[in-house]
């Protein structure tokens, strides 16, 4: 029995250290002044005979020592933080992508071949993920204690979170935000197997990979009608499109990763490519969450 949470993934211990280092520093301070006010309370009691003249109105150093050396410990704990921080986020480039869908009240799932869970999701064991949140209603926010992950999924937008499992077993996932009449019942489990057993587990079912859907609904909803190379239209040649830099009508450049081909789908007067017209129809309301995710690893496939 520990009465600790296992560490399950590469960045829990580093996040354990920061929690830790913070509990004993707080823990320090707050023991130091607890027992100032009983030694003063007691030696400054009335009636006491301690001396109380020539009392110094100020001191410099005094000052200098109580005011700097709080802002010294606050900002090495907020460096140390964000390197912990940013771990979250940034990741090797082989992550292996899953989307995650939140909604009243359920984690759906959903793996680059196309297998589906609900509430559960499975993973290899010492394979990075990058996890692609969103939601079909309101703010949900996926959390698995073990891995010292918490994450929000806000409506209309992609956010994303990665890590590497480094314990095989079974871990709780909830939800960590409160989202409606069932929502302390949101949750489910990860389990995470060793690599073969996962790419077991992964065939079962025959559902059709996320991008060969993709490249159906591709044609089917009419984007290689003004993509294809032979289009009248003229639009963007997207082979190849992912990771790379894309400058815009209004002076901005960004880096075409998942958010972006999301909101170039749904939002396209937002980010229009420059040297294009504002031509490309809005897709809002025409895909769901599993169509968007089908159409976007398509996108990432194609090169
Ligand atoms: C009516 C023609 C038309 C249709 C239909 C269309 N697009 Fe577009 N698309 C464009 C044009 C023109 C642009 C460039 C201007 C812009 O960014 O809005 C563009 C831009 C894009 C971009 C950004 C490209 C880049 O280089 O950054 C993506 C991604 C994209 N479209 C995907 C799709 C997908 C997926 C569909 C189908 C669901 C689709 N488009 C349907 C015309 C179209
Ligand atoms: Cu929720």
């Amino acid at each position: 029995m520990t009465w600790t949470l296992p560490a399950a993934s590469d960045i829990a211990s580093s996040v354990d250290y920061l929690f830790y280092a913070m509990l004993a520093l707080t823990g320090v301070v707050a023991l130091a002044i607890t027992l100032l006010i009983i030694f003063f309370a007691i030696r400054y009691r009335a009636g006491s005979d301690a001396d109380r003249s020539n009392v110094p109105t100020s001191s410099r150093w005094l000052e200098y020592g109580w005011t700097l050396t709080p802002i010294a410990i606050f900002l090495g704990i907020f460096a140390w933080a964000a390197v912990v921080y940013a771990r979250f986020y940034t990741g090797p480039a082989d992550a292996m992508t899953i989307f995650v869908v939140g909604k009243q009240w359920m984690w759906k799932a959903e793996h680059a071949n196309g297998r589906r869970e609900i509430d559960e999701l499975h993973l290899p064991l010492g394979q990075p993920v990058r996890v692609m949140l969103s939601t079909e209603d309101v703010i949900h926010s996926f959390f698995v204690p073990a891995f010292r992950i918490k994450q929000d999924a806000v409506p209309g937008r992609y956010t994303m979170i990665r890590f590497t499992p480094t314990r095989a077993g079974t871990y709780w996932l909830h939800c960590a935000e409160y989202c409606g009449t069932d929502h302390a019942r949101m949750g489910g489990r990860v389990v995470v197997m060793a690599p073969a057993a996962f790419a077991q587990w992964l065939q079962q079912g025959d559902s059709s990979s996320l991008a060969s859907r993709g490249g159906e609904l591709f044609r089917q909803k009419g984007c290689s009608g003004c993509h294809a190379a032979n289009s009248t239209v003229h639009a963007p040649d997207l082979a190849g499109i992912y990771g790379r830099v894309v400058h815009l009508n209004d002076g901005r450049t960004l880096v075409a990763d998942e958010a972006y081909l999301r909101d170039s789908i749904l939002l396209p007067k937002r980010d229009v490519v420059a040297g294009y017209e504002p031509v490309m129809p809005s897709f809002q309301g025409q895909l769901d969450e599993s169509e968007l995710a089908a159409l976007i690893t398509f996108l990432k496939e194609t090169r």
